[in-house]
Formats: C-alpha cells, structure tokens, sequence
C-alpha cells in the first residue's frame, strides 16, 4: 500500500521543544519577546525551558528509535546557530548542538528533515522590521546558505519556511501569535506572505545553485491548509466562496510556487476590488513580485503539506466593515456537526479530508511529490495516557493516505504526525498535548512517556515499513 522508502516521521520544532533560551549563547526571537509579555499566552507559560530537548536530546532519540520512525523532522533555531539573525556572528556551540542531533540520526539510520524557519525570527531582526521589512528574504538567504553550507552535505531533505500562512496572520493581523501585531487592512499579512514567498525563493535558488550539484538533496516550504467544501454543494455562492477561501489559503503560497509564479488570479481581483471600495486607489495592497528577482515559480523539490482539519463554507464573513484578509476572503467556515472534536476547538477530526486534499493538490499542481509533514491530534483537560481517540485518528488518518496513493494514484512519499512529545502550543501553552509521548513538565528531568497512540502508530509504521520485506526470489 505504501511505496517503498515511504517516510514514517514525526516532527518537532524548535521553539517549542529546545528550552535552554539562553544556553551557549542563544539569542533571543521573537517568542521569547512574546511569550514574556503579560496575557499573550495561556497561563503566562513560555518556551524558556520546554521540553529541555537543548539537554536532553538523547531522550528525544530514544523515544524516536522506541517508535520506530524513519524519519525525524526538526527545525534549527535560528537565534541559537546566528544570535543577531546574521552571519557575522556564529554560535559554534549551536552548530555542534545541531551536529550532534544530525549525526545521530544517521547512525540510528534515521533520515532528518530539517526545517529552517518555524515561527522564531531573532529578535534582533524583528527589532529591524523583521518580516514586514523587505530586507528579510536576503538576510533569510543568508542564514539558509550558512545552514546548507553547515549541515547540507548530512541533511537531504530540507524545508525553508513553515506555515506562511500562519506567520503572516496570526502573526501580523490577528496578533495571537509573535511578534503579536494586529494590523488591520489587510495589507501586514500580505506582505509578510510576500517577504517570506520572497525569501523562500532566493533560498531554494543557493540551494540549487551552489549546493544542489554536490549534496543532491530537496527544498520545500510546508504549507498549511484545512480541506475545504462548499456547505451547500448546490449552492452557486457557496462553491465560489469555497473557491475563493482556497485560493486564500492554499492557493496563497501554492500557486505562485506550483502554478503562475504569482498570486492566484481571483485573489489579486477580490483584493483589488475591495480596495476600490474602500477608496484606497493607489497601489494594489497585495505586493506584486519583481521582475528584477528570481522566480519564485518552480521553488519546490516536492509538496510540504500540514492538514490537521476540514471546514464547511459559506458566502460572507460576518460583518465586518473593516478591511483585512479575512474580510477579502468573504467566506464563513462551518463546522459539520458530525465532525467529532479533538481536545482542541478548532481540531474536527476529518480523516478522508486529507485524501480529498491530497487529490486537489494532485489535479490543480501538477501532481507533485507530496509529504504530509504535519498531521495530529490534540489532547486537553483530563490526561488519558491510554489516548484510545488518538490512536483511532491516526489509524484512520493514514488509511485515508493508503487510499489517495493506490485509488487515486497520488504521490505521496511520507507522513510526519505532530508531534513525537507534548510541546509548548505556542499560545495555547502547556495545556494543549499533540504528542505521541508524554512530557511530564512538573519533572526536573522532564520525563517522557510513549502514549498508547504511540505503540498503535508504531505498530503501523512497523506494519507497513516491512511489507515490501517479503522472502528473497532466491531462496
Ligand atoms: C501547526 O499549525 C504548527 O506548525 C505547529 O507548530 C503546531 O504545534 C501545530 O500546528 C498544532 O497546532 O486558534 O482558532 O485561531 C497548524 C495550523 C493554524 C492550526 C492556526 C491552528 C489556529 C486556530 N494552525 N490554527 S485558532
């Protein structure tokens, strides 16, 4: 059912799980500035010490060789290999840090996937207008060089940027994530989406320029997006609003990459509409890419892909006479009531939306490589170490991926679940667990503890990673 060589993983970031945020130079990002800050996270909790991964790697190995995974997805902390966000200054203790995790990997033959940005720009770079500031897809490319020169003749497979999407408007329009703005016009998170589409190009161009030749490894950028169907499928306005709701979410990020080189044609229309409206009529506030810069068509070596949920849509956004992304969107996400929730509120468990996903992306992407490098199920409140929900989603989740592959002939190549271990959720804190161990945080040693879903999920990697093991012809 799986080809051979199919990824099994789980991911992890850095911010997340590392702690030691001031360790051996560390610098500081922009989580660190946000989560100290009073109110901008549950309980007032923070990433200063996390799962302690920066000292307890050799738990987190253990716990990734008791699953079984073939591979590890992991993101480097830019603040602690660069502390000012720049080359000028390296932290050689971060590097090694980095090395030790990469080189064991490889020795228990485990492949890393190594993600370059996942929410934690240096502070220092923030302090110079961090993603809004044009100036950042150069100082990015630098930092992705410095990583590619640093780890690139080890690490294959590489991601630029996490989640653009969530980066721009959570980010800058909503404010619930850092650097914690809450612009309105729509016009920050656009061009958040434009400085990070913008540095992800300049990366992937070093990356196959100057490293490609020798390393021979693959960059993408992980794009996030919840499946999509119109509430009433006879409904004219509803399909269109569902339309419009993928090109603003998907379609974003994946169709100047995949498709045109720019923005998805019915996005830039709505945008521009809207501004009329609003009597803005000078320039467009979704940016327009230069021609004096390297394409951004044709900048990924295979599909990255987070999907963790699905939405019914509607026409209209509420009402909102205020102009932002999500009023230019014009569409109303719906919860279908046989959706079962997980422990978070926006998680409904929506299995065969991944497969549907998967097949939109096949059709309107050229059928790309794909690698599912996010997918989870989150826990809350009371704690059931025997997850028997978890496991369930996970079980049924990977046979909606078995389905895509040998019915609908998508070309999957891996399945990270989020996470291997309970994490900081960034602004729901310590009260939201997605891992497939336990971390108990009231423990000095911060012990970890495999979930039943994570025997299940190790059992099915187990399952499926030796089905091509059958008796050799010969004997
Ligand atoms: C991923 O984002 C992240 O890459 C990962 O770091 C994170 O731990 C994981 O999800 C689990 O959350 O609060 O109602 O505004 C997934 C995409 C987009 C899902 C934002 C949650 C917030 C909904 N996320 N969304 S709400």
């Amino acid at each position: 059912m799986f080809p051979r060589g199919f990824a099994w993983g789980a991911a992890t970031a850095a911010y997340q799980i590392e702690g030691g945020w001031q360790a051996d130079g560390r610098g500081p990002s922009i989580w660190d500035t946000f989560s100290h800050e009073t109110g901008r996270v549950f309980g007032d909790q923070n990433g200063d010490v996390a799962c302690k991964s920066y000292e307890l790697w050799e738990e987190d190995l253990r716990s990734i060789l008791q699953l079984g995974l073939t591979h590890y997805r992991l993101s480097v902390s830019w603040a602690r290999l660069l502390p000012d966000g720049t080359t000028q200054h390296v932290n050689h203790k971060g590097v090694e840090y980095y090395n030790k995790v990469i080189d064991n990997l490889l020795t228990a033959n485990v492949t890393p996937m190594v993600t370059l940005y996942h929410f934690d720009l240096p502070q220092a770079l923030q302090d110079q207008g961090g993603w809004k500031s044009p100036n950042i897809a150069a100082l990015f490319d630098s930092y992705a060089r410095f990583c590619f020169q640093t780890f690139g003749d080890r690490v294959k497979l590489w991601i630029t940027i996490n989640e653009p999407y969530v980066c721009a408007k959570l980010g800058h329009e909503d404010g619930i994530h850092a650097p914690g703005l809450e612009e309105p016009g729509g016009r920050a998170a656009y061009l958040v989406g434009h400085n990070m589409l913008r540095a992800h190009a300049l990366a992937w161009h070093s990356y196959d320029a100057f490293f490609r030749p020798k390393h021979e490894g693959l960059v993408s950028l992980a794009i996030n997006s919840d499946w999509l169907e119109p509430l009433e499928p006879d409904c004219a306005e509803d399909v269109s609003a569902t339309e419009r709701h993928l090109a603003f979410t998907l379609g974003w990020f994946a169709w100047p990459v995949f498709v045109s080189g720019d923005y998805p044609e019915i996005m830039r229309a709505v945008i521009d509409a809207n501004s009329k409206t609003h009597g803005f009529n000078s320039e467009s506030r979704l940016p327009i890419f230069s021609k004096d810069e390297p394409p951004i068509l044709g900048t990924a070596d295979f599909f990255a892909l987070n999907y963790y949920t699905s939405r019914k849509v509607t026409s209209g956004c509420g009402h909102s006479d205020i102009l932002s992304m999500k009023s230019d969107r014009g569409a109303q996400e719906v919860l279908d009531p046989s959706w079962p929730i997980s422990g978070v509120s926006w998680l409904a468990v929506v299995p065969h939306g991944l497969r549907r996903l998967l097949s939109y992306i096949k059709k309107n992407f050229s059928d790309p490589a794909i690698y599912i490098t996010e997918n989870g199920f989150a826990q809350v409140g009371s704690l059931e170490m025997e997850d028997v929900q978890r496991g369930k989603f996970y079980t049924e989740t990977i046979s909606e991926v078995a389905k895509a592959i040998t019915e609908d002939g998508v070309n999957v190549r891996g399945y990270f679940a989020w996470s291997l271990m309970d994490n900081f959720e960034w602004a729901d804190g310590y009260s939201v667990r997605f891992g497939l161990f336990h971390v108990d945080f009231s423990d000095e040693k911060r012990k970890r503890t495999m979930y039943r879903s994570g025997r299940e999920y190790a059992k099915l990697i187990l399952k499926y990673s030796t089905e091509h093991e059958g008796p050799h012809p010969n004997h």
